[in-house]
């Protein structure tokens, strides 16, 4: 840092804030006409969003500078969230928002001649992530800036977010999302780099005093260069850090006997193999595939982020059993489990601390929340495969495995059978690492994300952890949603109207404070002012629609929408089969009866993994039946089936607002929580649902007349699967009907779609479309009764939004804080 005699003239220098209009719309000119070298003559909508981000990003570095520096005064202890994915979408918005800007910048802006709606819509969204589980970090950060807690996210670069879905001839094509072109919210550090070691081998040898030591020595190194993404707090000056880690070629690499004797191509090929590393997210979500380059990711990013935290950790000089008091890491899933063990070996190989004692840091520093409990996505990887990219890690995994093993022989003597079940090696062929185990037990505390999910694992997957460890090692930490984005950012006029009832924007900090609108539900002209907006954003959605399909939507009618990963288990299929079900009613009523039925348009959207067949298929139906039913003139505006294409983080900020309904329909006990839920009803719509995830929460906040809950409970699903297995259960009626009209071909070529009829007879119906189907479709009836009473339905909706404080991401964070990583908050001063 700079000698004391010259810091005064730095201070004088400092960077300053803009803090109002006029000097906000001096820094966008400036950056337009000189970071950008763009002038009023040649400055479009994306010249002038780059200005506009510029202007913002240098206000977040400023309280990003204060931070860091609060932060390293306090010397208190930091969390550290680990996850493959961010799901951050655009940044402009909800910077402006934290940073309290908002009206400035937008007067700013137009008085240049722009539109702030037209800016913000020139961002590409960051879209590190696939679903639920990335959104979730993304809500995680900005709970824990806006509530000062010290922390940092640590995640991987990906120069390919999640593809792009286009839909071509109703079938899902995946085109490359190449996101970093301009990208004003990452900052290079050439300074911050670390040296990542694959492959190789162990080296063992006995020092003087008769210790063994282990050295891993002599495999391929990559250069992992951290890009720093200020994450700001709402009402706060706290800016925490998200660190990323890109990929590069280890710069003592180049191999030069290659380059001498003449072979360059193959050396540079080789150094393109280091970008590789950090090239694409994977596109899975809830499923487990395995891959090398997956595991090279895993580690690379673990490796990075665990020698960044022990660096900072031993600037403080303190003694290492310390370091569970300064640190705690929580695992996104078993993604980074592989910390623990990169933990050990610096522990044990580096700092030579016995075992023992590394064990007792280890166990004390991590958390691991699950997220699933479907056996597809339970991570596990090939022992021969781990043993040739990270052989000492095998080494002490087994060495973990080994001490934790003895000491449950020691505690429960006569049960082999439990030694086996609960060893972090699956005897199969070939033998693999069962994460979930590892991380497991090398926590100190194991969540899952809802109450019910939470309860499942205890009694399932987890079970025999639960008897060794006792309950306390495992907690609940349910889900939630940052009501910044999920309300104030996605419906500022819903927003803007509460604020109005409630008298101040407090509610955005404590959401709880919801609960004093809840004596407005009866009134008639809140009630209209509620639904007006209501009816505005579903404009805009029709509007939309218009513009990317041409499907022409009513926009009274009653909005059903499904979005979210398509995936067999969140029953997107049993959704289109009740559409087809509905279709086959109107087109069998008379004028009449179809004159007193309620108008609906049925909303999809979501990306299938590119390998995942049945849920390609699934789209192709969707998009099959919505050609046929948009122009069958029968059936005209009663109903409508749409496919929004590229679902992202973006687009649910506009198609939230706009739900009366929306769907989170899958199978009992297979969705671990849900998110979309949440921001769902927050935004003024009602759920149809099964017993599942948060939607049992959700009920009981809300209240079960509120709700539109259907279909067979957890418990029951073993026996009814049972009864598939054998035979005993004939398909419902209603979806027979549906299944033949499918096979009839009335929806275009039949083979296509025949793996969805073999899933429902021959397959078993492994998910129970059939014997959910239907109390779907009964349910579905009530939704259509209930949404012609117009002033109960806005009742409703009024209440449920006045129950939903639960449900954002500053109450989880705060449960996290307490019960998991004992952190406390750390003020930054302005
Ligand atoms: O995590 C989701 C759950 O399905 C959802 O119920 C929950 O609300 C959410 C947040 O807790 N899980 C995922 O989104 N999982 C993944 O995206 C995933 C990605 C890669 C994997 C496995 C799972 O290898």
């Amino acid at each position: 840092s700079i000698p004391l005699p010259q810091r005064d003239k730095w201070k004088k220098f400092a960077a300053v804030e803009f803090s109002t209009k006029e000097e906000f719309q001096k820094e966008v000119v400036r950056h337009v006409e000189t970071t950008l070298a763009r002038s009023l003559y040649n400055c479009d909508d994306l010249a002038a969003y780059s200005g506009a981000a510029l202007a913002v990003r240098d206000k977040l570095i400023i309280d990003w500078n204060k931070t860091q520096q609060a932060h390293t005064l306090a010397d208190q202890k930091r969390v550290y969230y680990l996850s493959l994915e961010f799901l951050m979408g655009r940044t402009l918005d909800n910077a402006m928002l934290n940073q309290g800007v908002k009206d400035i910048a937008a007067e700013g802006v137009s008085e240049l001649g722009f539109r702030m709606e037209d800016l913000i819509d020139q961002e590409h969204d960051a879209a590190l992530g696939n679903g639920g589980l990335g959104r979730l970090a993304a809500c995680f950060l900005d709970s824990l800036a806006s509530l000062d807690f010290p922390a940092w996210g640590y995640g991987l670069r990906y120069r390919y977010g999640i593809f792009k879905q286009e839909i071509i001839d109703g079938y899902q094509v995946e085109v490359p999302d190449y996101w970093l072109d301009f990208n004003p919210w990452e900052f290079p550090r050439h300074d911050i780099t670390v040296d990542i070691m694959f492959y190789g081998f162990v080296r063992r040898y006995t020092e003087d005093d008769g210790s063994t030591v282990n050295i891993w020595e002599g495999g391929e190194v990559v250069q992992a260069l951290a890009y720093d993404v200020p994450v700001p707090g709402y009402g706060t000056a706290t800016t925490n850090n998200l660190r990323l880690w890109s990929s590069k070629p280890s710069t003592g690499e180049f191999d030069f006997q290659k380059f001498n004797s003449g072979d360059y191509e193959s050396s540079v090929r080789d150094q393109q193999r280091a970008e590789t590393i950090s090239a694409v997210l994977y596109p899975n979500d809830n499923i487990d595939v395995g891959k090398e380059l997956r595991l090279k990711q895993q580690y690379f990013w673990v490796a990075a982020s665990l020698y960044d935290i022990v660096r900072r950790f031993k600037k403080s000089h303190r003694a290492w059993t310390e370091f569970p008091h300064q640190v705690a890491i929580q695992l996104n899933d078993t993604h980074p489990t592989l910390a623990i063990v990169e933990l050990m070996r610096i522990l044990v190989d580096k700092e030579h601390l016995d075992w023992d004692t590394a064990w007792n840091i280890v166990t004390e520093t991590f958390g691991y929340t699950n997220h699933t409990v479907l056996p597809e996505a339970l991570e596990k990887w090939s022992v021969p495969l781990f043993q040739n990219l990270l052989p000492r890690h095998l080494q002490i995994i087994y060495d973990i495995n080994l001490f934790f093993l003895q000491s449950v022989e020691r505690r429960f003597p006569k049960d082999r059978e439990l030694l086996s079940r609960v060893s972090i090696i699956e005897e199969s062929n070939p033998q693999v690492i069962r994460m979930a185990y590892l991380a497991i037990i090398g926590s100190k505390k194991v969540n899952g994300v809802a109450e019910l999910h939470s309860d499942l694992i205890k009694t399932t997957i987890f079970k025999d952890f639960v008897k060794i460890f006792g309950p306390d090692k495992f907690t609940n930490v349910t889900n939630g949603v940052t009501p910044r984005r999920w309300l104030h950012q996605a419906n500022p006029q819903l927003s803007a109207l509460i604020k109005e009832k409630l008298g101040s924007y407090d509610f955005l900090k404590d959401l709880s404070l919801l609960s004093g609108l809840e004596k407005f539900a009866d009134d008639k002209e809140f009630q209209k002012e509620w639904m007006d907006i209501k009816l505005r954003n579903k404009q805009r959605l029709a509007k939309y629609i218009k513009e990317t399909t041409g499907i022409t939507v009513n926009p009274s009618a009653l909005f059903d929408i499904q979005v979210k990963r398509i995936h067999e288990y969140k029953r997107q299929q049993m959704n289109i089969f009740g559409v087809i079900s509905r279709y086959l009613s109107l087109k069998a009523m008379t004028k009449e009866e179809r004159a007193k039925q309620v108008p609906r348009v049925s909303i999809f959207g979501g990306k299938a993994a590119p390998g995942y067949w049945m849920a390609k298929t699934i789209i192709r139906l969707i998009t099959a039946v919505s050609e046929v039913v948009n122009n069958d003139a029968d059936i005209g505006d009663l109903l409508k089936v749409v496919f929004i294409e590229d679902y992202n983080v973006s687009k649910a900020e506009f198609l939230c607002p706009a739900s009366d309904l929306s769907e989170h329909i899958s199978t009992a006990g297979t969705e671990a929580s849900g998110t979309s839920n949440m921001k769902f009803v927050l935004n003024g719509g009602l759920i149809i649902g099964t017993c599942d995830g948060a939607n049992i929460e959700i009920t009981r906040e809300v209240g079960e007349e509120r709700i539109f809950l259907f279909g067979n409970l957890a418990e029951d699903v073993e026996d009814l699967r049972h009864a598939h297995r054998y035979g005993k259960t004939p398909m419902d009626p209603a979806l027979k009907e549906v299944c033949d009209e499918i096979q009839k071909g009335t929806f275009g070529e039949p083979g296509v779609f025949a793996g969805l009829i073999h899933a429902l007879t021959e397959g078993g119906d492994y998910y129970l479309v059939s014997d959910d189907f239907a109390s779907y479709l009964s349910t579905h009836k009530l939704v259509d009764e209930a949404f012609k009473d117009t002033a109960t339905w806005a009742h409703n909706t009024i209440v449920a939004v006045s129950r939903m404080g639960f449900f954002t991401s500053d109450r989880a964070i705060n449960e996290y804080a307490e019960e998991i990583w004992s952190i406390d908050p750390v003020k930054v001063d302005v």
